[in-house]
C-alpha cells in the first residue's frame, strides 16, 4: 500500500510542505485544474506538475481526475473528439511516468451534499447529506453550492444539459460508458495506465439523473464491460458505504486485481438516504475501518490509498472535506492499522 494525500494545486491552503510532514505520506494525488474539460493535457503541463510535487520531496502518484466530458456521458455531440483527446492525455501521462488515473461517470454532478459545514456535537464541522433537502434543491436557481460542482456552467448551460439528460436512461448511460471504455482502455493497456473509476457519490439517482456505479452487481457489470486489469476501480468506502446494502470488506474481496486506488473514510448513516461524514476511526461512524484495511491486506493490495474527506477541526477553514488536520489524522490512523496488520502477519 502506498499512502497518499490529495492536493488541489498552487491555490490549496494545504501546501505540499505541510503534507510532507504527515508521517507515512509519500505520494500526492492531484490534477491540472485549469484545462477545460475535454481538452487534451500537454506533456509539458503534466511535467510541470510532476516537477513541482517532486521538488517538495513527494511523488505524483495518481491523477484524480481526468474528467470525462458530458458529451461522452450523453453519447452525443463531439464525443469522438473528446475521447481522442482523453487518449492523448493518457499517452502524455504515461510518458511522464503516471500509472493510475481516477475518473467518474456521474452525469453533471460529482459528489453532492446538503450541508457543507454541519456542526457536530464536539464542535467540529462535517459534510452531511439529507435526501429530502437535496432532492428539493433546484440546480437551476442560484442557491445551490456543491463541493464537486463545476462552477463554470452558466444557468443556461445547465438548463440545456439537464434537458439533454432527460432522454438518457440508465441503460443509455451503460452503453455510453461501454463506448468510452472500448476506446480508452485499449490505449490504457498499451501505455500501461490503470484506469480507476470512482463510484457515484451518493450511490443513487439525484435530480432525476441516472447513476450506475452504485453497488456490487453494477460494479461487476462494469468490470465485465471491458475485462482487463486496466479497467479498474477507485474503491471509495465513504461513497459506497452510505448504502447499507454495500458491504465494503466484501466488495474489496470480490474484485482482486481490479482495485487500484483506495479512498478510505468513515460515514455515519443517520436514516434512509441520509448520512454524516465522520472521523475515520471505526467507532465514529457506521463502517469498520479495521475490517476494511484487513480486506485490503489479506487480498495483497499494493495500490494507492488516501484518507478521504475530513471534518473541519481546531478552527481550520478551507475547502469542504479537504482540510489538513482531520485528513492527516486519518492517514496516520490508516497507517497504524496497516503497520499492525503487517507486524502481526498471517493470512496473506
Ligand atoms: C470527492 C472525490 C470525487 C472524486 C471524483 C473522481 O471528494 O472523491 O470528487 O475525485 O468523483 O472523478
Amino acid at each position: 500500500m502506498k499512502m497518499t494525500f490529495r492536493w488541489y494545486g498552487k491555490d490549496d491552503p494545504v501546501t505540499l510542505e505541510k503534507i510532507r510532514q504527515i508521517p507515512g505520506v509519500t505520494g500526492i494525488i492531484s490534477a491540472i485544474y485549469d484545462i477545460p474539460v475535454g481538452e487534451a493535457w500537454s506533456y509539458e503541463r503534466i511535467l510541470e506538475l510532476k516537477r513541482e510535487v517532486e521538488a517538495a520531496g513527494l511523488e505524483l502518484s495518481v491523477i484524480e481526475s481526468v474528467p470525462v466530458h458530458e458529451d461522452i456521458k450523453l453519447g452525443s455531440g463531439n464525443r469522438d473528439l473528446y475521447i481522442e483527446n482523453y487518449c492523448t492525455t493518457l499517452r502524455n501521462l504515461a510518458k511522464a511516468g503516471i500509472d493510475c488515473v481516477c475518473y467518474n461517470f456521474m452525469p453533471v454532478f460529482d459528489w453532492t451534499r446538503s450541508d457543507l459545514a454541519y456542526q457536530l456535537p464536539d464542535g467540529s464541522n462535517a459534510l452531511i447529506y439529507n435526501d429530502e433537502t437535496v432532492q428539493n434543491m433546484n440546480p437551476l436557481t442560484g442557491d445551490l453550492s456543491l463541493p464537486g460542482w463545476d462552477a463554470s456552467y452558466t444557468k443556461d448551460d445547465m438548463r440545456a444539459l439537464l434537458e439533454q439528460y432527460r432522454h438518457v436512461s440508465e441503460e443509455d448511460l451503460w452503453a455510453n460508458l461501454k463506448y468510452f471504455l472500448d476506446r480508452v482502455i485499449k490505449v490504457a493497456e498499451e501505455v500501461r495506465v490503470k484506469m480507476a473509476i470512482h463510484p457515484d457519490d451518493p450511490p443513487w439517482s439525484i435530480f432525476g439523473l441516472p447513476r450506475i456505479i452504485t453497488n456490487k452487481d453494477n460494479i461487476q457489470r462494469f468490470l465485465k464491460l471491458y475485462d482487463s486489469p486496466y479497467n479498474g476501480l477507485t474503491l471509495c468506502s465513504g461513497s459506497l458505504g452510505v448504502s447499507p446494502e454495500n458491504d465494503i470488506p466484501d466488495l474489496i474481496r470480490s474484485f482482486p486485481g481490479r482495485i487500484h486506488f483506495a479512498h478510505v473514510r468513515n460515514v455515519k448513516i443517520t436514516g434512509a438516504h441520509c448520512f454524516e461524514e465522520a472521523a475515520h476511526k471505526s467507532d465514529c461512524g457506521s463502517l469498520d475501518i479495521v475490517e476494511i484495511m484487513k480486506a485490503y491486506y489479506e487480498t495483497g493490495f499494493d495500490g494507492y490509498v488516501r484518507p478521504d474527506h475530513g471534518r473541519m477541526i481546531w478552527g481550520e477553514t478551507g475547502r469542504p472535506g479537504y482540510g489538513l488536520y482531520d485528513r492527516a489524522l486519518g492517514a496516520v490512523y490508516i497507517n497504524g492499522i496497516w503497520e499492525t496488520l503487517e507486524k502481526l502477519g498471517g493470512n496473506r
